[in-house]
């Protein structure tokens, strides 16, 4: 099953910078039956909405895991707590967000576990320019459109805002 994790930080955990957050997260994910198998670059990115806030770092993985859509949403909740997530206001600066984009085409409103896909993905070019790396096939669940197709439909402005920095990996 094609499952895609999204994951973003703007905000360093002590001494962390987002990049080593990011390479933390992904390796606690791998102790926790969430295993990565596929990586983009790591991208950065200008905060959305407010460009004030400091820039992001972001990326996209494929995983392969046994858990359901609802203990996945807890699990990535858990380890967004484990990187010093603290959950005020709406998209506050934050040290780790995981977000499932894709979990093998579902479709879920949500209630007890995830809303899939998740509802902003494909407006986000943060998130399919990382997805369209290791899924150039992705089709958007509900609407099937391609990725390509979503990727051109982007402000010109968010594309060329969002940059690779280097692979997703530890010391990278
Ligand atoms: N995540 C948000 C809000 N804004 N902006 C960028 N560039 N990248 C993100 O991952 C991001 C954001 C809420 O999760
Ligand atoms: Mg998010
Ligand atoms: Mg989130």
């Amino acid at each position: 099953m094609d499952i895609y994790i999204a994951f973003g930080s703007n905000q360093a955990l002590g001494r962390r910078m987002p990049r080593k957050v990011l390479c933390e997260a992904a390796e606690t994910l791998e102790t926790r039956g969430v295993r990565l198998v596929a990586r983009s670059s790591l991208w950065q990115s200008p905060a959305w909405p407010d460009p004030a806030d400091p820039a992001y770092v972001n990326a996209v993985a494929q995983v392969e895991t046994h858990l359901t859509p609802t203990q996945l949403l807890w699990c990535l909740h858990e380890v967004e707590e484990q990187f010093g997530r603290v959950r005020s206001q709406r998209n506050a600066p934050r040290t780790l967000d995981l977000d499932i984009v894709d979990f093998g085409g579902l479709v879920a409103d949500g209630g007890e576990g995830p809303v899939l896909p998740h509802p902003r993905a494909h407006q986000r070019a943060f998130v399919l320019l990382p997805l369209q790396e290791i899924a150039p096939g992705w089709k958007h669940p509900v609407t099937g459109n391609v990725i390509s197709r979503l990727i051109d439909a982007l402000p010109p402005g968010d594309i060329h805002a969002t940059a690779q920095l280097g692979p997703f990996v530890r010391g990278g």
